[in-house]
């Protein structure tokens, strides 16, 4: 019934929107997956025990957006009132932000109770109810119950001060810095409201590439703007520290971490920094990694700097999360290797408020990297993982890569010490590590749907949903997001779910099977670029990482290699070590295999890699086909944005496998097998294209 009416209702949406000359705002993608809005039958009754900001916001957006009236009324309210500590609820390991929600009889009175030990718990199990029921749960009989695995749930922001975003592709930097403190735009509280609905407690304001501007006394104002607006929604605010900002702002002569003069500018610094934002989260920091500067530059190592900074925000509770995202030039050691190098040896010399954060895989977001070896070797420190939203190397904006099963696969992945995942070290129970984080680099900007299209909201919901808890299954996200998204209706969601759960592995089909990486072009890192050589450092160049020649292709990081597969636990490494025993989907990652290598299916590499090529672009069109198929299914505005990405999405596929089959072609010599459909153009041709002002790349 209620799936008829919201039919009913979505096709009233879609004439009325058509009747209409002016441009239909029925659904412009603004309210993200938080769109119900009214209640479809009726009002309902909700009421609130205690009063804190926090309190409030759980209570109104109950009122605003629970889809249905519950047969029972839903009363919210902390698990230490009087009237619900007499229920002896279950609540004690619900720790500081896990919720409760079920029917309980209150001094004779049958509710719907929602409650946690603090108003944030309250406030995320108000919008699990939401999620439950516009997802298609029923109301008055929910029980739901949950606390976070990950304690710091964090969004990079890689945001300018000039309101430029490094790697955006959804408009400017949603902070208006030029307007703060004083204009605190109303999509900051939209802002905190969508991240808080996932579970999302941190945002760092600043791009990592950092200014020391951002630690100036008006930049701090204007950040403290931000958290007052952020802080009932339960979320803090983060800055990235530029490591030099004592030279370039504080008049010293160095940045040196072991300088007392040094430290104490930072102490001083910190201490300003909380007069303004009391609960500040801490400082993040990419330090001696391109061009950045750090520690290194003074001979001290990263965990000096990271120490020296940890000890400035530690009387406050702050943290410091410091990047294990480091390469030097001056260093010919596979690129792949040398973070590990870098970090391994500083396993438990960090301060106890410091957490190292460790890009998913050893390069750069790549569409599949195995996990980064330096979880599961550090022990002894607290491990962040470091995800990226927006799909730098996936498409950027237009493309549909839904990036759970990306997030799940190294989450999910073996360690090779016992029984060890990546999702294990991240969230502590490894380790028994009581600090535990995930950040996601943010796909957010000042577009009117936040992040440049439909799909990719999908990414930020489940990048939240993952941080909260990383058990959390890819294909059950996906569908949740979709029923919030687009409605309950099965004919929409199962279609849609469908793409999604494909999309992924159609990215890395079209750009790079068989574990290639790092095939894009030169910048932007739009399109395709093997060929590219003529850089200036050797491991900026796609010729580095594939190493096509006349006899073969792949990266040797064996034995006979890089030996990158030692910095893995024996049990990993031994897998990795072969080709027979390497998963086909990292087999070029790890191998240098000659073209005619021959595959489990009996193809050879190269006959192999022509048909996965040719398979994503396949897969493009099904889900072109799919979406077509819901036009009458999805309103308008919608609908057509994302019919008109994957129409880019299957150009650009097409563009991307006959340039790197037109490159392969012209190192290896060979023909295509029979029936392929040879490139369109010559290699001459892909290699003249240029995109001079392609978004993300503010240099
Ligand atoms: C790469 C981006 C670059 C970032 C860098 C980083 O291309 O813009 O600054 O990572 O993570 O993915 O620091």
């Amino acid at each position: 019934m209620k799936a008829m009416r919201t039919l009913v209702r979505a096709s009233a949406i879609a004439v009325t929107a058509a009747l209409l000359t002016a441009p239909a705002a029925a659904e412009d993608g603004y309210r993200l997956w938080l769109r119900t809005q009214a209640p479809v039958e009726g009002p309902i009754a909700i009421s609130r025990l205690g009063d804190t900001p926090t309190l409030r916001l759980a209570e109104a957006e109950l009122r605003r957006d629970l889809p249905a009236a519950a047969n029972l009324p839903v009363l919210v309210a902390l698990a230490s009132d009087p009237s619900v500590s007499a229920l002896r609820l279950p609540v004690a390991d619900l720790g500081n932000e896990g919720y409760l929600v079920r029917p309980v009889s209150l001094g004779g009175r049958p509710v719907l109770l929602v409650t946690g030990n603090t108003d944030r718990g309250v406030l995320y199990g108000a919008f699990a109810l939401i999620r439950h029921a516009a997802s298609g749960g029923q109301i008055g009989s929910a029980t739901l119950r949950s606390a976070p695995k990950v304690k710091l749930r964090v969004l990079n922001h890689w945001d300018n001060l000039d309101g430029t975003v490094e790697r955006g592709y959804s408009g400017e930097s949603l902070w208006d810095w030029w307007k703060l403190p004083d204009y605190r735009d109303p999509r900051y509280t939209d802002y905190a409201r969508a991240n808080a609905s996932i579970g999302i407690n941190g945002t760092v304001l600043n791009n990592v590439n950092a200014k020391a501007d951002s630690l100036t006394a008006p930049y701090i104002a204007k950040a403290a703007a931000l958290a007052d607006v952020f802080r009932p929604w339960g979320i803090r605010v983060y800055l990235s520290a530029r490591f030099s900002a004592p030279i370039e702002i504080g008049g010293l002569k160095t940045a040196d971490p072991r300088d007392p003069a040094v430290a104490a500018w930072w102490k001083a610094k910190a201490d300003e920094i909380y007069r303004a934002i009391p609960d500040f989260g801490g400082f993040l920091v990419k330090a001696n990694s391109e061009g950045q500067p750090g520690p290194r530059d003074y001979g001290a190592s990263h965990a000096d700097g990271a120490n020296m900074l940890a000890a400035a925000v530690k009387p406050h509770g702050g943290i410091v999360m410091w990047r294990a995202f480091v390469y030097a030039d001056t260093d010919p050691e596979d690129r792949a290797k040398q973070a590990y190098t870098e970090f391994k040896p500083l396993d438990g010399k960090f301060a106890d408020n410091v957490m190292v954060q460790v890009k998913n895989g050893a390069i750069d977001f790549q569409p599949r990297e195995p996990f980064h070896p330096l979880f599961g070797a550090m022990p002894r420190t607290p491990l962040m993982m470091e995800f990226q939203i927006t799909k730098e190397y996936l498409g950027q904006a237009t493309h549909l890569a839904y990036l759970g099963p990306l997030f799940t696969e190294v989450l999910e992945a073996k360690t090779g010490r016992g029984r060890e995942t990546v999702a294990s070290v991240v969230d502590g129970e490894s380790e028994r590590h009581q600090l535990t984080g995930m950040a996601g680099v943010a796909n957010i900007g000042d577009d009117r749907d936040w992040t440049g299209g439909t799909f990719n909201q999908a990414n930020w919901y489940a990048f939240g949903r993952l941080a909260w808890d990383p058990s959390l299954d890819a294909a059950a996200i996906a569908r949740e997001w979709a029923q919030q998204t687009f409605g309950t209706d099965p004919r929409v969601v199962d279609p849609v779910v469908d793409m999604m759960m494909r999309s992924r592995e159609a990215v890395v089909d079209y750009t790079g099977p068989l574990g290639l990486a790092h095939v894009m072009a030169t910048g932007h890192h739009y399109g395709p670029g093997p060929w590219v050589s003529e850089l200036q450092r050797p491991e900026w160049n796609p010729v580095y990482y594939h190493r096509a020649d006349r006899q073969g292709i792949g990266f040797d990081r064996s034995r006979t290699g890089s030996n990158a597969v030692a910095q893995y636990a024996p049990a990993v490494a031994k897998l990795y070590a072969n080709p027979r025993t390497t998963p086909e989907s990292e087999l070029l990652w790890f191998h240098h295999l000659p073209w005619d290598y021959r595959l489990k299916s009996g193809e050879t590499l190269w006959e192999g890699m022509v048909r996965r090529y040719d398979r994503g672009v396949a897969t493009v069109a099904t889900m072109r086909r799919e979406w077509d198929g819901l036009r009458a299914l999805v309103d308008a505005e919608r609908w057509e944005k994302t019919a008109a990405f994957l129409s880019i999405q299957e150009r650009e596929a097409r563009w991307w496998r006959d340039a790197s089959l037109a490159y392969w072609q012209s190192v290896n010599g060979l023909p295509l097998p029979a029936g392929v459909a040879a490139p369109e153009h010559d290699l001459a041709w892909y290699k003249a294209q240029s995109f001079p002002h392609a978004p993300g790349n503010p240099h």
